[in-house]
This record gives structure tokens, sequence and C-alpha cells, in this order.
């Protein structure tokens, strides 16, 4: 019997200790915040049609909008998403585990999860923070009068989630893998989460410590970042970016691991360069930690020490190349189907290399210069970000959809929702590159009327992309009544994950599995067999 039907008591939901439900936990979590920060970004679109300010009240509001909605985003979207839905529900059934290493403090971190996602909301109703998600001192230590505590006391409290998901994923991979699953034979998808997970012990830490200083400088005037007291305000932009840099890593490494089992699964050839490819995300990792001045290039830091992050940064491009250039030469020559997940996948390709080829602009001081803190800045990290985690997170929904619930969605509206989605996502997001251009500054809700065709253009994107959003929610959800029934392996996709039924049992396997060799060989005769029965049999 499979997990979901081993008992239906919202009790048993609420105490289970099973990974695959608390994945579950956590989507419906992260969809209700990215539904949340959504709205919050649809009222932005709606001021910023018109140069006048006239859907909010105030600057002020505007400002409390775009900070909760980049809080949601960041804190409770972004960062967990891919690792706390899919990483939790596949890591076990990848590596031939029966759970996670601590399956209970899995169910805490859920639990610290929520907890920090409730003060964020009582700070959202409490009346707001209006400091931006970056907390700039010392605006956010001595001049904003709005729940700066309450929503950094959140932030610091869902770090905790993080750091304790991320213990729980290393100690799994290292201790409990299949007989034979050597560490060069893991899945992609594995190392991405284990360098993601590195990123996150080392790095969290750092952010807790920063709020605690500011909560400290705030609620006792103690002189840490501001001037006036003795302190020092980039201070806290070091330390604000030393951990919030590697964060941004958080987000993407993971997804890099759903494109690449996609990216194999429906080129049907082995990925191009495996090592290569799980070298280039250790060393992301580690260049990640190296590169947070460049956030800072305007802010009075030493131009020497800004020519050494410029340098550092041009460096992190190589092996986020490697990857950009691996993926494509698995395509090249493959049998490729354009299913639902690949269309994400591919998605994915163009708009993260966008997004990472206009990093190098901004990580060259002097197109910085001019681009800083422009609308260019915003289109850069929504590429990135929407461009690629999110696309990355609903490919690999498709594509792990049928293993999480056993059912297929409809391949029509999969795919329709993939286009729309990618036509909503660039005509929000490109016009803002020219915007930042010619000059027009982030954060504001009024502008000059010369500016208002490409925002515009921007908002009507934004609906679009909003309709794309919302039709994987319905049909997915659809899906799970009357979708066919999938099977263990609908893609005839390699991967241990694949060799369970579907949805998988409580304990994910009936027997231990032996692993004889690596991941993607989908060059065998068994896999094309496999292939072609599940077209006979008409699944996909
Ligand atoms: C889908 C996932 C999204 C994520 C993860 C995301 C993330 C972010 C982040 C981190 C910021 C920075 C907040 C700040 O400036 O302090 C931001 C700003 C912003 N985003 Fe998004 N965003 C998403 C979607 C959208 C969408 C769909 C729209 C448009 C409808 C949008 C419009 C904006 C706007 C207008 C700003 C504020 C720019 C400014 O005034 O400085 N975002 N977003
Ligand atoms: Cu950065």
């Amino acid at each position: 019997m499979g997990y979901l039907g081993a008992d239906y008591t919202i009790k048993s939901w609420l105490l289970t200790t099973d990974h695959k439900r608390i994945g579950l936990l956590y989507m419906i979590s992260i969809t209700v915040f990215f539904l949340l920060g959504g709205a919050a970004a649809t009222l932005l679109r709606l001021e910023l049609m018109t140069p006048r300010g006239d859907v909010f009240g105030s600057p002020d509001d505007y400002n409390r909008s775009f900070t909760i909605h980049g809080v949601f985003m960041v804190f409770f979207f972004l960062i967990p998403g891919v690792p706390a839905v899919l990483g939790n529900f596949l890591i076990p059934l990848m590596i031939g585990a029966r759970d996670l290493a601590f399956p209970r403090l899995n169910l805490m971190s859920w639990y610290i999860y929520m907890i920090g996602g409730l003060f964020t909301l009582y700070a959202l109703v409490a009346g707001g923070v209006d400091t931006g998600w970056t907390f700039y001192t010392p605006y956010s230590t001595m001049f904003s009068n709005t729940q700066v505590i309450a929503a950094a006391l959140g932030i610091f409290i869902v770090g905790f989630s993080s750091i304790l998901t991320a213990l729980n994923f290393i100690v799994t991979i290292h201790t409990m893998r299949a007989p034979g699953m050597t560490w060069l034979r893991l899945p992609l998808f594995i190392w991405a989460h284990y360098a993601t997970s590195l990123i996150i012990v080392l790095g969290t830490p750092v952010l807790a410590i920063t709020i605690i200083l500011v909560a400290v400088e705030r609620l006792f005037k103690v002189g840490i970042f501001d001037p006036a007291y003795g302190g020092d305000p980039l201070l806290f932009q070091h330390l604000f970016w030393f951990y919030s840099h590697p964060a941004v890593y958080i987000m993407i490494l993971p997804s890099f691991g759903v494109i690449s089992e996609i990216v194999t699964a429906f080129a049907r050839k082995k990925i191009f360069g495996y090592s290569f490819m799980a070298g280039a995300l250790l060393a992301i990792a580690v260049l990640g930690f190296l590169v947070w001045g460049h956030h800072m290039f305007v802010s009075s830091q030493s131009m020497y020490a800004g020519m050494i992050f410029s340098v550092l940064s041009f460096l992190v491009a190589v092996p986020s190349g490697i990857k950009v250039f691996n993926w494509t030469a698995t395509l090249y020559k493959g049998s490729v189907s354009f299913k639902t997940p690949m269309l994400y996948a591919l998605g994915f390709i163009g708009l993260f290399t966008i997004g990472g080829l206009t990093g190098l602009v901004l990580s060259t001081m002097a197109t910085d210069v001019h681009v800083h803190d422009t609308y260019f800045v915003v289109a850069h990290f929504h590429y990135i970000m929407v461009g690629g985690m999110v696309m990355a997170y609903l490919g690999g929904l498709h594509f792990w959809w049928p293993k999480i619930t056993g059912r297929m969605y409809s391949e029509f509206w999969g795919a329709l929702s993939a286009l729309t989605v990618f036509i909503g996502f660039n005509l929000t997001f490109f016009p803002q590159f020219l915007l930042g251009y010619i000059g027009m500054p982030r954060r504001y809700y009024e502008y000059p009327e010369e500016y208002q065709v490409l925002n515009v253009m921007s908002s009507a994107g934004a609906s679009v992309l909003a309709v794309g959003y919302m039709m994987p929610l319905i049909y997915l959800m659809i899906s799970l009544k009357v979708g066919k029934i999938a099977g263990p392996n609908p893609w005839a996709a390699s991967g241990l994950e694949w060799e369970t039924s579907s949805p998988p049992p409580t304990h994910n396997f009936l027997d231990t599995k032996i692993v004889t060799s690596g991941p993607y060989d989908y060059e065998l005769q068994e896999f094309a067999d496999m292939q072609r029965e599940v077209q006979e049999q008409g699944i996909v």
C-alpha cells in the first residue's frame, strides 16, 4: 500500500515522520507563501502601471509591499522550495534508503518553518515592514518604525529549519546509501543537494548572528552598525551579503540537480561529463562564499577589494558555464521528447543563461556603477530566481508528480502552462532590463512618464505569468481524481526512485536495493524496451 493511503487522519499527517509526507506538508506551506508573495507582487505591478502613485495610499505602503514580497519569496519559498519539497521526498528514494537519517528532526524542521512563518505573518498584519528584504542598517535599526523585530525573528527561526534539514541531508547521504551506491554513482540531484546543504550549514548561522546584532542595536541602542553610536554601517552589508550571496546558490543549486535529471531522462542519453557536473556544484558552493563584495561596489568599499571581488565573481561563471554547456551537450544527438518537464527544463536553461550573463555585467565594476540599484538588477535576479528556480521546481514537480501521487496529469495542460509561464515571464522581466539600463531606479513607486510603456508591458506580462502559475494548481489537483494510473516508471527513467511503486510504500522499498552501475544508463537496451512498453500502454 502506498504512503498516501497508510492512514487518512489529520493527526497521522501532523505527526508523520515519513519523509514523503513531510515533503508534501512543505509543498502545501511553500505554495501558500508563494501565493501571498505573489499577491504582493500583483499590487506592485498594478501601482507601476502609471507614473503617478495611485494604488497605494502612500509610498510607505509601497515599501511595505515590496518588503513582504521579497521576504516571503526569498526566505519562505525560494530557499526551502526545491530541497524541502523535492529533496525531502526524493533523497531517500534515490539512494535506496528507508527514510532520512533523523525522521523526527525532519518533522521538527517543518514545525520550525511554520513557526517562523507565523512570526513573519504577524509582522505583516501588525503593520508590515518597510526595510526591504535586505534590512539595511541604520534604517532598520534606528529609523524604521515598522515591525522589524517580528519579521527578523521569523527569518531567524526559519533559518534553523534550513540548518536542521541540511544536516539531515548530509548525514543521510553519507551514511544511508544502498550497497553499491558509491559517491560517483550518485544521481546529480543528490550531489546538488549535498553541495546546497554544505552552504546552508556554513552560511545560515552568519545570518542568524547578523539578525541578533540588528535586534540588539534596535532594542538597546548599542552602536554596532549606526555611525551615530560608533558603529559601522558597512559591517552590516558585509555580514548580510556574506550569507545572502551564498543564499542565491542555495536557491539555484538544487534546481541544477532537477534539470540534470530531466535532461538525461528526456534526451535518453547519459549526462555529458558527470564528474565535471558534480565538481561544478561543489566549486560553486565554495566560490559562492568569496564574492559577496560584488553587492557593495558603490558602498565606499575599497576599490582594490572591489577588483578582487569582481575577478572572483567572474570565476563563478566558469562552473556555471560548465553546467549549461554539459546540458546542451547531453541534448546533442539525443532522442529528445518535449514533454512538460522537458519544456520547463529547456526554459530554465535559456532563462538561467540570460540571468547568469547579465550577472557578469553587474560584476564588472564600471558597468555596475551605471546599473546598480536600477531595474536592471531586479530583472537579473528574477531571471535567476523565477526563470531559474521556479521553472526547475515546476519542471521537477511535473516530472515526479506520477511518483508522488501515482497519477499522470494532463499533458496538454502541462505543455500549455509551461508555454504560458515562459511567455509571461519574458514579457514581465525583459522590459525591466531596458528600464534599468535607461535609468529607472528600483523601489520607487512613482516614475517619469518616459518609463511608462515598458512598465505597462511588464505589468501585462505579469498577468500572463499569473495565469501560467494558476494552471498547474488546478490541473494537478484534478489529476488526483481523474489522472491515468502512472505505474512505477511512466518515463522509463533510470534511478532507484523509479524502481518502486507509485506512490511508494511507507518505507520506500520492499527489498534492499543493490546498485551495480552508475546513473543514467539510457543507452542500454533495457531502457529502450521499457520506453516501448510504456508507450504501448499509452501512459504518456
Ligand atoms: C515567482 C517568484 C518571485 C520571486 C522569488 C521574486 C523575488 C523577488 C525579490 C527577492 C525581490 C527583491 C525585493 C526587494 O527589492 O527588496 C523582488 C522584487 C520585486 N518583484 Fe519579485 N519575485 C517573484 C515574482 C515576481 C512577479 C511575478 C512579479 C510581478 C508581478 C514581481 C515583481 C517584483 C517587483 C515589482 C519587485 C520590487 C522592485 C522594486 O521596487 O525594487 N516579482 N522579487
Ligand atoms: Cu551576489
